[in-house]
């Protein structure tokens, strides 16, 4: 498909309604055609086709094996127990798991086609919605994920719902294709768990979105906020990112980071990762209209021809970041943004275990694997453990951008309770476990079998490769440092490995580009180390840094700070930097000293 009929699609599609109630409604086809395909994912949903059947289905003559994947938006991951319990049913009509997304959001695979309106249909009746959580709008906001009772945190959240609201697509298509026209009103949207954007959602009007117009955005948008010191939601990987600055205990700004965003193409120097630059700082009751600004200068001035340079990283490199704030500065009349305030972060890390909330009660923060929620023979049996916690308990829960889970708002009376349930299925506290602090915060992108853009495995190969370096991380008495692994079955970058201390990036079967020299902090990009290493070279590959971190380091220095002490060429990334691999970044380098000496 060519990108420039992507804009084609939008435009023609009436409020991105296309033939979409007309396409589900007919039994006949087990799939949807692509371009039907890109406007159901604004709806939520892609289409995608089993990949480990894929080769044997061709060689018989039969069709792909379809079914969809349906994306459910959770502002700040917030999830209550019984809008949990509505998805847990759900996905045993799916393929019987759950991926939490690291967007805080809820995946379900294996939908098939007839199954869809139905499905669409009870995430929104649990008051969440699919509406927006992906196709070329605002995506699912995240926001820190603790549920900490104080008013930081506390406007941290309202603001990801604010945002969610705000930029919220508007037409009657998404109610008339999955909800039968429920518009206005019915008895469940009076249900105080509904979330305001799906409010919105049902009784949105027919014509131009105010924001999006007709064509949307050029390309999908994220937007993230963290406080500082913990940058969990992972701010500078966002197209847009929001970090409040507190006066006296009370948030009375923010400030805003333009530009992140991972997605590239292997080799294609038109293409790259980028870390987001602080633009502005927006007095609180103005952010949502800064970010619309900035929104709205996307939508204005982004590349609608070229989609591989559309986001909005691409738009802020192209005018200058200068020019960029002078844009959305005259789109904000009246309003006085200043400087950006200093940021600093020091992890992206969760706070696995048990907590105080602030208000009494306690919260729980459960390691998952990978994400996936499944009852496996050989356990942890997550599905359970959390229904069964929801179903008895009656406690919310929040998805973190780590994906682990959060059980929210536990009375002291209720911990032993949770405790064993938990362990009835095998579920261990991450502090319990003797997990090494590499494995409580590594994370793998889906990929194989769902993803129709993986070239390597991810999601199920990293557990395998974590094992190993676990023993290598103990023999070495690093099991307690902060290092920060992720891997991703392409380059798009969904694992978010390119801010990572090493990030592993899919480029053939069992094949990976090896980049080193991010940050647990989430606040430097890595560098390509080997442009290929096989998946069983990756536990010896990182073996090799172990060891001279470990011979190296000074007291009390992070694999991060020892990184960027020792390896010249892994600071401050140049754009070749993701595509040319360290040893001919290093002959360029020698042969430029030799040239000057020259
Ligand atoms: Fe992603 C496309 C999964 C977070 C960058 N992403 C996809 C698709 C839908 C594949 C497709 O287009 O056919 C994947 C579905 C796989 C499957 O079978 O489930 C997919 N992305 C995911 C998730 C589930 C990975 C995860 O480990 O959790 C995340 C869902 C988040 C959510 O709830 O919304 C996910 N994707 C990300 C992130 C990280 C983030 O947003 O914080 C990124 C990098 C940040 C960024 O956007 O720059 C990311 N996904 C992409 C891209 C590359 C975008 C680009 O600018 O080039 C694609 C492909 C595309 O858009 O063309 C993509
Ligand atoms: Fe699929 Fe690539 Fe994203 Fe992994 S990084 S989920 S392989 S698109």
């Amino acid at each position: 498909m060519s990108k420039a009929s992507v804009e084609d699609i939008k435009l023609a599609s009436a409020g991105l309604r296309g033939q979409l109630a007309e396409q589900f409604a007919d039994a006949s086809l087990s799939h949807i055609p692509e371009d039907a395909n890109i406007l159901l994912k604004h709806h939520g949903s892609y289409q995608q086709d089993d990949r480990d059947l894929r080769a044997k289905l061709s060689k018989e003559g039969k069709e792909k094996a379809w079914s969809f994947m349906v994306r459910t938006k959770m502002p700040g991951g917030r999830i209550s127990a019984k809008q949990w319990l509505i998805h847990d049913d759900l996905c045993a009509k799916a393929n019987g798991t759950m991926r939490l997304t690291n967007r805080q959001g809820i995946q379900l695979h294996g939908v098939l086609k007839g199954g869809m309106k139905e499905l669409i249909s009870n995430v929104c009746h649990s008051g969440l919605t699919t509406m927006g959580a992906c196709g070329d709008v605002v995506r699912n906001t995240m926001g820190p994920a603790a549920p900490i009772k104080d008013a930081v945190h506390e406007d941290t959240q309202r603001l990801t719902e604010e945002i969610s609201q705000r930029f919220l697509w508007r037409s009657s298509a998404y109610a008339d294709i999955w909800l039968d026209g429920e518009k206005l009103d019915p008895e469940w949207i009076k249900d105080p768990e509904v979330d305001p954007a799906v409010r919105a959602a049902t009784k949105a009007a027919e014509g131009d979105d105010p924001i999006y117009g007709k064509l949307y955005l050029p390309r999908k948008f994220k937007i993230g906020v963290a406080i500082q010191p913990c940058n969990d939601t992972d701010v500078f990987s966002q197209d847009v990112g929001l970090v409040p600055h507190v006066v006296d205990g009370a948030v009375i700004g923010y400030t805003i980071t333009v530009g992140g965003g991972f997605g590239m193409s292997h080799g294609q120097l038109s293409t790259r990762p980028f870390l987001g630059q602080p633009l502005l700082y927006a007095p609180r009751p103005n952010v949502v209209d800064a970010i619309e600004a900035i929104v709205t200068t996307q939508r204005d001035h982004g590349n609608r021809t070229e989609r591989k340079n559309a986001r909005l990283k691409y738009t802020v490199q192209t005018m200058g970041l200068a020019a960029f704030r002078a844009e959305v500065e005259r789109r904000l009349p009246g309003i006085k943004t200043e400087d950006p305030k200093p940021l600093k972060f020091d992890s992206v890390e969760d706070n696995l275990g048990w907590h105080e909330q602030g208000d009494g009660k306690l919260y729980c923060c459960v390691y998952v694997s990978m994400g996936r929620i499944a009852d496996p023979q050989d356990k942890p049996g997550y599905r359970s453990a959390f229904a069964q916690i929801a179903r008895e308990l009656d406690l919310p829960f929040i998805v973190t951008a780590n994906t682990n889970m959060i059980i929210a708002d536990v009375s002291p009376d209720k911990k032993a309770a949770v405790d064993a349930i938990l362990a009835a299925h095998g579920v261990v506290h991450a502090d319990d476990a003797g997990f090494t602090r590499v494995r409580k915060v590594a994370h793998a992108c889906v990929a194989l079998p769902t993803c129709g853009l993986s070239l390597s495995e991810s999601e199920r190969a990293l557990p395998g490769m974590l094992d190993k370096i676990d023993d290598i991380l103990r023999e070495l008495g690093l099991e307690n440092e902060p290092i920060l692994i992720r891997m991703t079955g392409c380059p798009n970058g969904c694992g978010r490995p390119y801010n990572a201390d090493f990030g592993f990036v899919g480029r053939a079967p069992n094949k990976y580009a090896m980049f080193v020299g991010g940050s647990v902090r989430g606040d430097r990009l890595a560098g390509l180390e080997f442009k290929s290493v096989t998946g069983d070279e990756i536990p010896a590959r990182v073996r090799a840094f172990l060891e001279a971190f470990k011979a190296e380091r000074q007291p009390g220095e992070i694999f991060a700070d020892w990184f960027a002490r020792t390896r010249k060429l892994g600071d401050a990334p140049s754009a070749e930097q993701f595509h040319i691999e360290l040893a001919e970044r290093a002959a360029r380098l020698a042969g430029e000293k030799v040239d000057a000496a020259g």
